[in-house]
């Protein structure tokens, strides 16, 4: 029997399988409003079969955006448009999920296919970036970003809480906190980008408070019975690695005393200086660590687009979810297809009578 094809249980919440879409920017909204390219994407992905869609990194405020095509959930209006999109991926079996997050000093940047470097300083599109620290990315990204004052913190917070409280009123039964990728949250987290002197820079502790009061006041308004999951770099191939994944699985054992649910397990990409070892299902070791170490469920990404590696992650014992992105972009229906490889024998699990009905007369090959 196939361990990607069984159903997967978190609170109350159950996913037909272990295949998740990772959240992917589309760069495709405006003024953070989701469109008709939404409307189509999302439930044309969810109809191929996964468990889990989870929406795009969605801004939690303006200047959170990574680029201005970039969904955002600091207004009524932008969740007004999300709340037929959930109830899409739901209606195509899935269970709707949602990114919220905040760009950091990565925010303020052209689309990938538009240089995916920063906007140029002066040019009206662009805005103001903020960070733990005034230190630039740098390479592409060579904006200066102010450092937070405690009132941009607070401030912060609050718009990740008012963010989740929209995201669940839209119907999301699934949140994911970025935390990931060299955005806001991981940015606190490293040393790369944090070299505060307060309560919010420093140790272990203080690298982690943004993040576990974020978590805290988010948990305060996401409903109980619904996964409340983060994604987080907890490694960032800098040469340091050790010293960072121990600092990492220190951060997932509390977000698990915070209340967290699960974590997606990613890379940091803090640093110009990072050497990422690209390889098929590189990370999923990683994340298998974390989950034996923080005794906390994970789900990873990078790399796995073969069912028999997709399979071999939940086998093993290394993952709870895998994520499947680009492969779903070049085949929506990568897991049907992928159910067929594996041998999977009824391909009901994913298909709604109307088809299936249909399916077992004419065969599914
Ligand atoms: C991404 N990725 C990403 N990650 C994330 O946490 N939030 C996001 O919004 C995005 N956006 C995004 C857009 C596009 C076009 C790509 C290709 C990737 C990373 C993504 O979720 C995933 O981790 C990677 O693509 C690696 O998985 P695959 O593609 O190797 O299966
Ligand atoms: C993956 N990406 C992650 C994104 C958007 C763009 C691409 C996100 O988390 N919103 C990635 C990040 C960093 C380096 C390489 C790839």
């Amino acid at each position: 029997m196939s361990a990607l094809f069984q159903p997967f249980k978190l609170k109350d919440v159950t996913l037909r399988n272990r295949i998740a879409v990772p959240p992917m920017c589309q760069y495709m909204a405006t003024d953070g409003v989701a469109n008709d390219w939404h409307k189509v994407h999302y439930p044309a992905i969810a109809r191929g079969g996964a468990g889990l869609v989870i929406v795009e990194a969605t801004a939690v405020a303006p200047e959170g955006r990574i680029t201005p095509a970039c969904l955002g959930l600091w207004n009524d209006a932008q969740a007004e448009v999300l709340a037929p999109i959930a109830a899409s991926i739901k209606a195509a079996g899935a269970v709707p999920g949602i990114q919220i997050g905040h760009a950091g000093r990565k925010a303020s940047a052209n689309r990938p296919w538009e240089g995916d470097d920063h906007i140029a300083e002066g040019d009206p599109r662009g805005w103001a970036t903020i960070s733990p620290s005034a230190t630039a990315f740098g390479a592409n990204l060579p904006k200066v970003p102010k450092a937070m004052t405690l009132d941009d913190i607070a401030r912060v917070r609050a718009d990740f809480v008012a963010a989740a409280r929209r995201a669940r009123d839209a119907g999301f039964e699934w949140l994911e906190l970025h935390f990931a990728h060299g955005y806001l949250g991981q940015s606190f987290f490293s040393v790369h980008a944090n070299q505060r002197d307060d309560a919010y820079g420093g140790s272990l502790e203080n690298r982690s408070r943004f993040l576990l009061e974020t978590l805290a006041a988010v948990r305060e308004v996401w409903p109980e019975h619904l996964p409340l999951t983060a994604r987080f770099g907890v490694i960032e191939y800098d040469g340091r690695d050790e010293e960072t994944l121990a600092e990492s699985i220190a951060l997932a054992r509390n977000f698990k005393r915070g209340g967290l649910d699960l974590l997606s397990v990613s890379v940091g990409f803090s640093t110009l200086q990072a050497k990422v070892p690209w390889a098929p299902a590189f990370l999923a070791p990683v994340a298998a660590r974390v989950r034996a170490e923080a005794g906390l469920p994970v789900a990873s990404a990078w790399g796995i687009d073969d069912p028999q590696i997709a399979d071999g992650t939940v086998a093993k014992g290394q993952l709870d979810l895998v994520m499947i992105g680009r492969a779903h972009l070049a085949n929506p229906h990568w897991p049907m297809q992928a159910a067929r490889t594996l041998g999977v024998e009824r391909p009901t699990w994913v298909l709604p009578a109307p088809y299936a009905h249909w399916l077992e007369r004419y065969g599914t090959r």
